[in-house]
């Protein structure tokens, strides 16, 4: 007796052995990608390299919101989402594939294409480091291709069926390989780690130290932040997914083209130079009027002018176009950083210990008076002097200012927003920066009542913040309580609300008080 075609059982994989197949495919491109970059370069495995990608290449409005509001978990958040993504891009392989292999075989390419592309596109990783995603392609579609040929025999061999048994051998072969392999390759790309290199900097001893801190640099007493953020606090913010890990003896910094002659400085050269120490407040672009990302550190490190002036900068630069080994870059207005009077750093400690790796270890710019996009490059490698026109920075092309000096502002701290407290004096203390020009004064109000001038903490330094406190009489009910801050040039915040895009956010910080 023969049967037809007809009467054939219908060749069709089970949602449960689709699934496997898609998710299995998904682990071993992962697994192989990340072992195969344990070798040729951490960032070059598939899934860093394409959550790095989304980084580059999301709306800047949606990168800035991601920071403000997700802070240091935008990372993580991120991560998450891209794994959800490939899980359900692997589900869907799966399903497409239940009758013949080739639309998911499509899927996984045009994944595993997408990886390839997004370490192609990264500027800091050589030729060699495409050997992860294409290895990460490859393992993917012949895990894909021949667990299906196993579940599904092709038409010629149909008799022999589907031996469930060589089946789940070989899934569970798929996904141990898989999971190994990723070990393997987390550990070799994470052995080469900045930390041992940063415990054997040793003591760094400044040649000249900053004066000694007065003791009421600060009204932390009375709820102000501390005068100096511990590092752990310092607020960070950076593109880089996977902190950049460079050893000193790995480090150098370039500086080059217009100039006399170029020059380059290795970590040695840097730290037998007589260091200073500098006090200086850094500040992010994208902080909301009130906002988190300001904090004040002790910066150790060397006069950028004096390093620039061993190149000889020839006239007519007019930026210092910064790179960072990740490959994030800067632009300086040429004139502030050869600036004398600026006091344009190149850290390399911050209060007291050599830089902590996700603030820069082994250096970092730092210039007093500039938003930190257009002056602090973190793992700093390389200074270019060139024109505008010949160089956009990274956040350039994503429609930020060019000129960015930080615009005199001031924050509430205490008490924090729609506080309940009780009628009558009431102290509210916090923050004020005009770094580089000065605080001048900081005056408070409630509701539309007088402004009221208040205590200010001894100036430190122009470059760094200035801390405030006042005592207010509120009366029961609901109010509301601002702060405007006059820079030491006459400059009186301006009332006007401006969104940080394109050179940082205007406005007077307020808060609800609850009086009861
Ligand atoms: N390499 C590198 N350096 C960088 C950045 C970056 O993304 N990559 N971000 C800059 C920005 S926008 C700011 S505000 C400061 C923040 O420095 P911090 O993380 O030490 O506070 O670093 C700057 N330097
Ligand atoms: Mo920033």
């Amino acid at each position: 007796m023969t049967t037809t075609l007809q009467d054939a059982p219908p060749r069709r994989l089970s949602l449960p052995v689709a699934t496997l197949i898609g998710l299995l495919a998904l682990a071993a491109a992962l697994g192989v990608g990340h072992l195969v970059a344990g070798f040729v370069g951490y960032t070059a495995s598939p899934f860093i390299a394409v959550a790095n990608y989304v980084i580059d290449h999301s709306p800047t409005g949606i990168v800035k919101w991601a920071e403000r509001t997700l802070g240091t978990w935008d990372k993580p958040v991120l991560k998450i989402g891209l794994a959800v993504v490939l899980v359900l891009l692997a589900l869907l392989a799966g399903q497409l594939s239940r009758r013949t292999p080739r639309a998911g075989q499509i899927l996984v390419f045009v994944l595993g294409a997408a990886g390839v592309a997004a370490v192609y596109a990264r500027s800091d990783l050589g030729q060699v480091s495409l050997l992860a995603p294409v290895a990460a392609l490859v393992a993917g579609l012949t895990v894909f291709t021949l667990l299906h040929r196993m579940a599904l025999p092709p038409e010629e061999v149909h008799d022999r069926g589907f031996d469930r048994r060589k089946f789940l051998q070989a899934s569970v072969g798929v996904a141990a390989g898989s999971g190994v392999a990723a070990v393997v390759g987390q550990f070799a790309g994470t052995s080469t780690n900045a930390e041992d290199s940063r415990a054997a900097v040793g003591a760094l001893v400044p040649a000249r130290t900053a004066p000694p801190l007065p003791a009421d640099a600060d009204f932390a007493k009375l709820g102000s932040p501390p005068f100096i953020t511990p590092n752990p606090d310092f607020y960070r913010i950076d593109t880089a997914l996977v902190v950049p890990q460079i050893r000193t003896e790995d480090w150098s910094l370039r500086v080059h083209g217009m100039v006399d002659r170029e020059v380059s400085f290795s970590y040695a050269d840097i730290r037998d130079r007589p260091l200073v120490e500098r006090r200086v407040t850094l500040t992010c672009v994208s902080n909301e009027v009130g906002g988190p990302l300001i904090s004040n550190a002790t910066w150790l490190g060397v006069d950028l002018v004096d390093l620039l002036d061993e190149a000889g900068v020839q006239a007519g630069a007019e930026q210092m176009f910064a790179t960072s080994v990740d490959g994030w870059t800067c632009g300086t207005p040429a004139n502030v950083a050869l600036d004398p009077q600026r006091g344009a750093m190149l850290a390399i400690g911050m209060n007291g210990e050599p830089l902590p790796v996700e603030h820069g270890f082994p250096a970092r710019i730092v210039i007093p008076g500039l938003y930190g996009y257009v002056s602090a490059t973190k793992w700093v490698e390389s200074l270019e002097f060139t024109k505008w026109d010949a160089r956009q920075a990274y956040w350039l092309s994503r429609g930020w200012a060019e000129q960015a000096p930080i615009k005199t502002e001031s924050r509430i701290d205490t008490p924090s927003g729609f506080a309940r407290v009780s009628a009558g004096k009431v102290r509210l203390a916090g923050t004020a920066w005009a770094q580089h020009t000065g605080i001048a004064k900081v005056e408070v109000r409630l509701d539309q009542g007088a402004w009221q001038p208040a205590t200010l903490s001894a100036e430190v330094s122009k470059d760094t913040w200035r801390m405030w406190w006042i005592e207010l009489d509120v009366p029961k009910g609901t109010h509301q309580a601002s702060v405007r801050a006059t820079d030491q040039d006459g400059y009186t915040q301006t009332e006007n609300r401006a969104d940080p895009v394109p050179d940082g956010a205007t406005g007077w910080h307020s808060v609800t008080l609850d009086a009861s």
